[in-house]
């Protein structure tokens, strides 16, 4: 951490008032890139909602190219029949949603799906696999698809549960960009919607993941029941690791009422307090309808999960994404 000088309380003659304000102001601007305390993180939630969309859009365009954005395709290269109990999930074997435990998929099949996504417009492709964590033999075969998948251009982005460090580093020589692993909600919320695992494995799997040079995509979701000061708690967190995540996907899990705008403020406060972090519009965009979305876009986010399926749920069609991309005059970022 950058060593900061605090400034004394008042200006005297060995610190004249000009060496006071501008210490001071180094010393916001340090803070506000290093530390967010959760109450300074709930104070931006509680901002007038038109304060909140300024102070994130001037984030946004002094890191960003504010009309821009990625577009990045998922892919459940492993589904259904997961062990973990995660309260959110179609995916988990604790409970009867109708999707049926399938096998893995097959390197060349994975490879198409890629090279559909690269075709129509992905420069990021995501592998997602309904695991509690990864054995070594399915760590050799996700290298490969890895490694396929890099060779089409594309980034490449996974996430397959906890990982053992040496699983980290074996995915990183394969190429891999990035680990996503998600906080998903506060840590004093996490027991009420999981109890397989615990925040602590969670932020295990992260320190792994950065220690191995991967880069970090990790967020959360939203509409769970959780409280606004949960999910000030959850973007603390997340603003908090050091350094915080290279791309932060913000799920939106129901739409009850009063939540669409609750997300847009989630996702002005992911921006203003992750300047340099890719801002993924994620899960729920579909319940979320073309106006939200658009407020998240002017609220800073600038990526997406696109194709028409997330992993198991349905996502927007891509002719729509485009119309609303069009209409609103941002491009998606070229490869
Ligand atoms: N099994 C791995 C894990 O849990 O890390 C990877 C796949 S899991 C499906 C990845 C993320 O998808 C979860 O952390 C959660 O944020 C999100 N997710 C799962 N089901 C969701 C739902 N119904 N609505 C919104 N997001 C969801
Ligand atoms: C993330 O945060 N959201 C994506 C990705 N990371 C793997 C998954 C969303 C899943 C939504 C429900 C489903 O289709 O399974
Ligand atoms: Fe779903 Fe991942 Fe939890 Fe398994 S670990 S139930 S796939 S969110």
């Amino acid at each position: 951490m950058t060593n900061i000088v605090e400034p004394s309380e008042k200006p005297s003659a060995e610190q004249p008032i000009e060496f006071f304000a501008a210490a001071k102001k180094v010393t916001d601007l340090a803070k506000s890139r290093e530390t967010w305390p959760v109450a300074e993180v709930a104070a931006l939630f509680e901002l007038p909602f038109n304060d909140l969309m300024w102070r994130a859009q001037q984030v946004h365009r002094a890191n960003w190219d504010a009309n821009e954005v990625e577009l990045a395709t998922l892919l459940s290269i492993k589904t259904g029949g997961c062990p973990e109990n995660c309260g959110y999930c179609p995916q988990s074997a604790h409970y009867d949603t109708g999707v049926k435990a399938e096998k893995m998929m097959a390197v060349d099949e994975v490879v198409a799906a890629a090279q559909a996504a690269k075709e129509s417009g992905a420069t990021r492709f995501c592998m997602g696999a309904a695991w509690r964590a990864p054995k070594d033999r399915d760590i050799e075969a996700v290298e490969e698809m890895v490694k396929a998948v890099k060779a089409l251009g594309l980034e490449t982005c996974a996430t397959l549960g906890m990982l053992k460090d040496e699983q980290a580093k074996r995915l990183a020589s394969a190429g891999l960009d990035y680990y996503n692993h998600n906080l998903d909600t506060a840590p004093e919320f996490y027991g009420e919607i999981i109890t397989t695992r615990d925040y602590q494995d969670r932020l295990d799997t992260l320190g792994h993941v950065r220690e191995a040079g991967l880069k970090v995509c990790c967020g959360g979701i939203v509409g769970m029941g959780e409280s606004r000061m949960q999910r000030a708690g959850l973007i603390a967190q997340l603003a908090n690791l050091n350094p915080y995540p290279d791309s932060v996907p913000i799920n939106h899990l129901v739409a009850v009422e009063g939540t669409p705008l609750e997300f847009v403020r989630t996702i002005a406060v992911a921006r203003i307090t992750m300047p340099k972090a890719r801002v993924r519009l994620s899960a729920g965009r579909r319940q979320l309808g073309e106006g939200v979305q658009a407020l998240c876009y002017l609220a800073g986010a600038n990526s997406i999960f696109y194709g028409d399926k997330l992993l198991v749920t349905g996502n927007p069609e891509v002719e729509e994404d485009r119309a609303l991309l069009d209409r609103m005059g941002i491009h998606s970022r070229q490869g």
